[in-house]
């Protein structure tokens, strides 16, 4: 920025927005989280930044079933989580909206309780224009809470399909709500929650049929390999609270296990890994969408078009092109 004079947060840099932030400018924050979310240079000048800075924040993903009450599950946790003295960051994913609005506006709603507490600040996220989609979007967004100093970040997903896996494995503890509905447990299953499930909670145990619920969960864990992390299973009435002390209990627990075996370490390097790859994997589709609108790419199609070459060997040419990364633009000079 060349001006020294008062910018709207819209037109400075990210580096002087992650300044700003981190002095406790929430305005600088969501900007920051925009140009995240979008996922253009300046998002990625940011992420940059956030992640060079190497400060980490514990992280606890919410996930299952549209009304299941992850929002007023997590508009509890706030309160305890506050009650222990630690600044929280809130993301609430919606990944079938292209917006962030809608369904998080009653996500807003139900965490209305915290909108005046300057220690706690809450933020939706729609899928947008990210290349690396959610599974990258997500971590980068978790590193700029932690950068700007929020040490615990809280991420709501809705747990249907693959992408929500993702999301949830971009964060340490992944807490998965049921509620007691015949089949419940079965459908988390199917869904691949079980897998991600770090800690179980049935909420609404003030609706019939919870110790139903718990039984087919038990099941499944009981047949799932045992590994040195039993996820326990908490019953819990978010609207009344009833519970959610003794579900934080849990999550701190495993919070602890995992620091100390070794096992958080391990958690972040593959969580790392994963990300490159997705970047890495990005990376290249935008080379190859750069290359399909260059000259070589019409020149080896027109091959394949004339049965000269065939689709692999054509596929191996154009590789070798996106390698050397001039993506087909005519020669220089
Ligand atoms: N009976 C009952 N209703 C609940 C409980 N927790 C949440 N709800 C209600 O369930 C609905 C969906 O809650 P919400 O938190 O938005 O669910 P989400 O879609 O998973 O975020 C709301 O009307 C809540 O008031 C509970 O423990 N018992
Ligand atoms: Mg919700």
């Amino acid at each position: 920025m060349t001006s020294p004079g008062v910018t709207s947060s819209r037109d400075r840099a990210p580096a002087a927005l992650l300044a700003a932030a981190a002095d406790g400018d929430r305005v600088a924050l969501a900007r920051l989280l925009s140009l995240v979310e979008r996922g253009g240079e300046p998002g990625r000048e940011a992420a940059a930044l956030a992640y060079r800075s190497g400060v980490e924040a514990r992280t606890v993903g919410i996930t299952g079933a549209p009304g299941a009450g992850k929002s007023t599950l997590v508009d509890r946790l706030i309160t305890v989580a506050r009650a222990d003295g630690s600044e929280v960051g809130v993301l609430a994913i919606d990944p079938t909206s292209p917006f962030s609005g809608g369904a998080i506006l009653g996500d807003r709603v139900r965490m209305q309780d915290h909108a005046l507490d300057e220690g706690v600040y809450i933020r939706s996220m729609a899928t947008r224009g990210h290349l690396g989609g959610l599974a990258v979007a997500v971590p980068e967004a978790i590193r700029v809470l932690a950068t700007v100093g929020l040490p615990l970040v809280l991420v709501e997903t809705v747990g249907v399909g693959q992408v929500e896996v993702e999301v949830a494995a971009a964060t340490d503890t992944t807490v998965v709500v049921v509620n007691p509905r015949w089949g419940d447990a079965v459908q988390a299953n199917k869904a691949g929650l079980l897998e991600i499930a770090d800690v179980f909670v049935i909420n609404k145990a003030d609706m019939p049929g919870a110790a139903e619920t718990r039984r087919d969960l038990e099941a499944m864990l009981d047949l799932s390999a045992v590994g040195d992390w039993r996820p326990p299973v908490v019953e819990t009435e978010a609207v009344s609270g009833v519970g959610v002390e003794a579900l934080w209990g849990e999550v701190t627990r495993h919070q602890r296990q995992l620091a100390t075996g070794g096992a958080l370490e391990r958690r972040r390097r593959e969580r790392l890994e994963r990300e490159l790859r997705q970047v890495l994997v990005a990376r290249i589709e935008e080379e190859i969408r750069r290359l399909t609108g260059g000259r070589e790419f019409a020149a080896v199609a027109a091959d394949v078009v004339e049965h000269r070459i065939d689709p692999y060997e054509a596929a191996d040419r154009l590789i070798r092109e996106v390698a050397r990364g001039d993506g087909g633009a005519p020669p220089a000079g």
